[in-house]
């Protein structure tokens, strides 16, 4: 069809909706955050989303997604259906609107469709617009309904393809290339933590997942159901599973203060971490926001009344701190509201005034309760709040060390460091070394312009069983602050961070490529997780990847990072050609290093990035804890070194 007979078939206002279509494909971000895995991934959550809400308005209990053989996404739904009928104003079905209009979403029909919306809250016509190919079917009224579109464009007015006695809508879509530069392949762990998350923010629906990529021994499809009975309450026994709690239940509660949908579910454990997690129309708030503040204040002041006329604190001299009220405390809180506005630097923090007080009074509530009707829990807790308390001034000690010997030795960086000349930290890099040997290595072979390199002796601080003063007397750890530049703790937050002076925006880890190095790397990114989450969240740790093997014959070598590039160069190569096991960093020569690991020209640097709070805080507690079974299941799933020291 020409760009006339287009005009001509669709009338003015769909030209119109071909202007918005463009502008999408011209500005993805704009919509959808970026266009790299994180970006294409958030296709799916946005037609969810719409499912969802339709499951929130009670129409809807099964949806279920299925990632096809040529990477096309499928999302089935037994929902209304999206209806059919030509829509007056626009003179094409409402289908049409709903999946070429930019914004239309489910603004057409507010009091029946409750838009809780994605991140971006962008709607199916942008998924639309960034496929190069998407069907839709809906089915409803007794017949299945279908319309396909290219890159947004209807290809066809809607049409019925046959009978069904079901409703539904599925939608089935394939990122446009053209679009996605980091490629168009999914990632089905990253899909499955989205969606076992979501069915745990919303109980009682099932939210299924297939991958017809992969098979199963049995010759099933690879899969998972996710469904969830008790909400929030199951969520955190999940989650908190790698960690002893101190009290006998998990605490929850469910309600509505004005009109605010608030679900809460808290437990304390034996860990001296604080662990909360914040949603709002099922979008993680990890700057947290007005609803954060309620809870906090909620259990502050419930906590302190009850420690304070149980006469606990009778004989206590020094002061309670809100932090001390939190340490081992892992809480979810999930809101929802009807216009929520987001602030922040990634629009991740709830400001509606209105909804601090709803929250807070509902945990107010729900704590009063508890701690009514279970004295011996209480007791425990308010015992922990205390012990946290003295740790705190022991702690407050340590850190006030740590920032003396910042300022006094003249920036005051560690004597290990081997700084670079470049004074911006935009263009400065960092490499955190394991050993004392192979950091001398990278300190020959780096670009001394712009590379600072830090041996780390050993292994560093378990942090996730340790007291944060001794995390602060730590000599390893202070030495990463210091060389880093970062400060910590300010009255009201003792493990607020300090950005602002960063000394280098590239933080790269750099260990050797077997289990002991990535257990030494493990280390390290808990440390950052725990203590310096911010460095985390703003891109700044990466993870360098040192070569396996270098394959050489007379003057032609090459490097291998798993053990097929390794065979394909032995055949290149061909005939006499050797083949040196690099076993750590420590065998290589700085110029081995530099070429491969080191130099930007060549090295490939594994950006952290954290997709799911919640998985993150989980497969922290586990590598890191006191349980060793599940520990030794993930490595064992997981492990990309196995076979390396076997
Ligand atoms: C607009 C109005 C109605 C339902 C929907 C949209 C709807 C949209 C999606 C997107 C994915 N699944 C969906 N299911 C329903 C209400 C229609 C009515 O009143 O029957």
């Amino acid at each position: 069809m020409s760009e006339e007979q287009k005009k001509g078939a669709y009338g003015a206002d769909s030209i119109q909706a071909l202007e918005g279509m463009e502008h999408v494909r011209m500005r993805p971000s704009m919509y959808i955050g970026d266009v790299g895995v994180r970006g294409l991934h958030h296709l799916i959550y946005e037609v969810v989303d719409n499912s969802i809400d339709e499951a929130m308005a009670g129409y809807c209990d099964t949806i279920t997604v299925t990632i096809n053989k040529d990477e096309s996404i499928t999302i089935r739904d037994n929902g209304r259906g999206i209806p059919v009928d030509m829509h007056k104003k626009e003179g094409v079905s409402a289908l049409e609107v709903v999946m070429t209009k930019i914004g239309a979403g489910g603004k057409f029909d507010k009091d029946s469709y409750k838009v809780s919306g994605g991140l971006h809250g962008v709607g199916v016509s942008v998924v639309n617009a960034l496929s190069e190919r998407l069907v839709a079917t809906v089915y409803r009224q007794g017949k299945v309904w279908e319309q396909e579109y290219e890159r947004g464009v209807a290809l066809y007015p809607i049409k019925t393809i046959g009978e069904t006695d079901e409703t539904g809508t599925q939608v089935t879509f394939k990122p446009d290339p053209q679009i996605f530069t980091g490629g168009t392949i999914f990632i089905y762990d990253t899909l499955a933590s989205r969606l076992r998350e979501l069915a745990y923010l919303n109980k009682g629906l099932t939210i299924k997942l297939e991958d017809e990529r992969e098979y199963e021994k049995d010759g099933s499809y690879r899969g998972e159901t996710f469904y969830s009975e008790e909400g929030l309450k199951e969520y955190i026994r999940f989650l908190d599973g790698n960690r002893e709690p101190i009290i006998a239940e998990v605490i929850s509660m469910e309600g509505e203060k004005n009109d605010i949908p608030v679900e809460v579910a808290m437990v304390y454990n034996t860990s001296f971490n604080e662990n909360l997690f914040s949603y709002v129309n099922n979008i993680n708030t990890h700057e947290g926001g007005t609803h954060l503040t309620g809870f906090r204040r909620g259990l502050t002041t419930t906590l302190k009344k009850y420690a304070e006329t149980s006469g606990m604190l009778d004989k206590v001299k020094f002061d309670i701190a809100g932090d001390d009220f939190r340490e081992g405390l892992t809480a979810i809180v999930s809101v929802k509201v009807q216009e929520p506005q987001f602030e922040g630097q990634t629009k991740t923090k709830l400001g509606n005034r209105e909804v601090s007080a709803a929250v807070s009074q509902a945990v107010s509530e729900m704590l009063e309760n508890y701690l009514e009707e279970n004295p011996n829990d209480a007791k425990t807790i308010i015992e922990k709040v205390i012990i946290a308390a003295q740790a705190r001034h022991a702690a407050r000690k340590a850190r006030d060390m740590v920032q003396r010997k910042t300022v006094m030795s003249g920036g005051g960086l560690p004597g290990k460091l081997s700084d670079c000349a470049e004074q911006d930290p935009e263009k400065c890099e960092v490499f955190l070394v394991e050993g004392d040997s192979a950091g001398g290595t990278a300190k020959q072979g780096r670009d001394r312009h712009f590379q600072a390199i830090l041996p780390l002796r050993g292994k560093i601080l378990n942090v996730e069983k340790a007291m944060s003063h001794r995390v602060f007397d730590n000599e390893e750890i202070r030495n990463i602050f210091t060389a880093l530049g970062v400060t910590i703790g300010t009255e009201e937050d003792s493990k607020a961070l300090n950005l602002e002076k960063l000394r280098y925006h590239k933080v790269v880890i750099m260990c050797d490529a077997d289990v002991d190095g990535s257990h030494i790397a493990t280390l390290i990114l808990t440390f950052f997780y725990r203590y310096m989450r911010g460095l985390v969240e703003g891109g700044h740790v990466y993870i360098a990847t040192p070569p396996l093997y270098m394959v050489k014959r007379g003057s032609k070598k090459d490097y291998a990072w798993t053990d097929e590039e390794r065979d394909a160069l032995i055949e290149e190569f061909g005939k006499g050609s050797t083949v040196q096991r690099y076993k750590g960093l420590g065998e290589m020569n700085a110029e081995q290093l530099w070429d491969t690991t080191m130099n930007p020209e060549h090295r490939t640097l594994r950006q952290v990035v954290i997709d799911n709070d919640v998985e993150a805080d989980r497969i922290f507690s586990m590598l890191m804890g006191d349980e060793v079974p599940p520990r030794k299941e993930f490595i064992e799933r997981n492990a990309k070194y196995a076979n390396i020291d076997a």
